[in-house]
């Protein structure tokens, strides 16, 4: 039997997308595309003189890689080219991206994205990853998008994925009818199916988290990594810490394995690090798909939180249900 390929598979599905105009499924194929093209740039980074810094400060403050620059240039063209997208939130821009040809203007979807997330790894050879979700917008089409039709609930999603560029370049994705993962074959250029459904493990060993940041966390934070410590009676094991600093990748890693993720309030960050709408918002969507879980560590769903700004940060706890659940009991145990 011929391997399904990306493009195949969301074709086949389209019927089960809403508004199945195609729309979603042409965006999904430019998103593909761009992953491709940036896959190759990393793969190849310590040949061509593309590593280090890009001696500028992005909108987070954060110094900008090349690659940061070139994958978010890569994925805005891909997207405008879907002619579908009327607008993109990028972390790498301070302000919304308006598409105001012709043919964007009239399209139905904006895109939030994290053109290449954990990208200070690049120059040490650690994965990093591109994240995306989807809207429709709620303004008129026609119209200029506004910061409204980015400003939405995750619960709104139409699409959220992520491209994963590890020892092999890997595409995840949901429309809310499970999550799927593609592995690239390089040799054919193409997205091949690997998990038509994923689920991850209800329970699990694993937990990812900044340790450094110990003494700034909460205290139900804190005695939730002592109780992650003491041996666990039935295994007669602790659990283990998976941490490298790159929010795909320990993702990726604990979705497969069972685990959570971690990245709560801290004194320098007293909202978390991460940001809502195109890192937390896609992630938990794919997680929840997937059989997961994903809330601010209060109790308050990720997907339910109304966003107020598009670099708006909040924290993440996302991982296996019984994992999250046990996280947050402390939280409420041991309220600060
Ligand atoms: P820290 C990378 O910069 C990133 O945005 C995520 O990919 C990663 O999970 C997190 O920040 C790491 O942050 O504070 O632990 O270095």
């Amino acid at each position: 039997m011929v391997a399904n390929t990306l493009d195949e598979v969301i074709i086949q599905r389209q019927s089960a997308f809403p508004y199945a105009k195609g729309d979603l499924s042409r965006m999904l194929m430019h998103i593909a595309i761009a992953a491709k093209i940036v896959s190759r740039e990393i793969n190849k980074a310590g040949i061509i003189d593309i590593l280090g810094e890009a001696n500028n400060v992005n909108v987070q403050g954060e110094e900008q890689q090349k690659l940061d620059i070139y994958a978010n240039n890569q994925f805005i063209s891909a997207i405008k080219s879907s002619g579908i997208c009327a607008g993109i939130a990028s972390e790498e821009d301070d302000d919304i991206i308006i598409l105001d040809d012709e043919l964007s203007r009239n399209g139905h979807y904006v895109v939030c994205m994290d053109p290449l997330d954990g990208s200070s790894n690049i120059d040490v050879n650690v994965s990093v990853g591109t994240i995306f979700a989807i809207y429709r917008r709620v303004t008129e089409p026609g119209t200029k998008v506004q910061r409204e039709d980015f400003l939405q609930p995750g619960n709104k999603l139409a699409a959220a994925g992520y491209v994963l560029y590890g020892s092999s370049t890997m595409l995840l994705y949901t429309t809310g009818l499970g999550t799927t993962s593609f592995t690239l074959d390089p040799s054919i250029g193409e997205f091949i199916l690997t998990d038509e459904r994923m689920t991850t493990p209800d329970d699990g060993k694993i937990y990812s988290i900044n340790q450094g940041n110990f003494h700034s966390f909460p205290r139900g934070v804190k005695e939730y990594l002592i109780y992650s410590q003491e041996t666990d009676k039935a295994t007669n094991r602790p659990h283990s810490l998976r941490y490298i600093g790159s929010l795909v990748s320990d993702f990726h890693r604990n979705l497969l394995k069972g685990g959570i993720f971690i990245y709560p309030e801290t004194e320098k960050n007293p909202n978390g690090k991460l940001r809502l709408l195109y890192e937390c918002n896609p992630i938990a969507f794919l997680a929840e798909q997937a059989g997961g879980k994903a809330t601010d560590g209060q109790g308050n769903r990720i997907l339910d939180i109304q966003p107020t700004d598009i670099h708006q940060r909040v924290p993440l706890y996302v991982g296996s249900k019984k994992m999250v659940d046990k996280a947050e009991e402390f939280n409420r145990k041991f309220k600060d």
